[in-house]
């Protein structure tokens, strides 16, 4: 995977800043899609008491999500430490098999291309997709 660059970052930490406000209802509605879109993902929330796509508890589920992407914008230079505890925590706990991470990034870059169509130009959509997947392999560093 192509590393994230200098100009990469600074456009990542650009869009992120125009976009937290709105982070919350994009988690809701990435989390939703996932959920829509891979029915598959739906068996790591046997926990829950509404597992439809619309559910509050899904609600709450994409805007805690949410929370460790904002942890990322602000640990861009060292995800793999910053977000070490959360790997483990999927690795370990929870058990996500880490394909998942990948569902769901792409979930949340389609909200984002959905949400802010104009700022959403081919450099911030390959900045975006780019920092995604460092996320999701940070997320996945615990699994080895
Ligand atoms: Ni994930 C809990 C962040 C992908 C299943 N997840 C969390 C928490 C954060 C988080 C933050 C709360 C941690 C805590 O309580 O300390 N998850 C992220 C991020 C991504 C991600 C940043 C990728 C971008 N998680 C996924 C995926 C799945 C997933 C793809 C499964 C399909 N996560 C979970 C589950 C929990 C969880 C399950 C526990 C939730 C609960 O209800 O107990």
């Amino acid at each position: 995977m192509t590393s994230l660059t200098q100009k990469d970052k600074a456009i990542v930490r650009a869009f992120w800043s125009k976009i937290a406000p709105k982070s919350e209802d994009i988690g809701a509605e990435a989390l939703c899609r996932m959920l829509t879109v891979y029915p598959q993902t739906k068996t790591y929330f046997d926990h829950w008491t509404d597992k439809t796509p619309n559910s509050p508890q899904a609600k709450k589920h994409g805007i805690t999500v949410m929370g460790g992407v904002a942890e990322a914008v602000s640990k861009i230079d060292d995800m793999k430490g910053g977000l070490l505890s959360l790997s483990e925590l999927h690795a370990f706990t929870l058990r996500v098999d880490p394909a998942n991470f990948k569902i769901l990034s792409h979930c949340i870059l389609v909200v984002m291309a959905v949400m802010y169509p104009n700022d959403f130009t081919p450099q911030v959509h390959v900045a975006m997709d780019k920092f995604l997947a460092s996320v999701a392999l940070a997320l996945a560093e615990k699994y080895r």
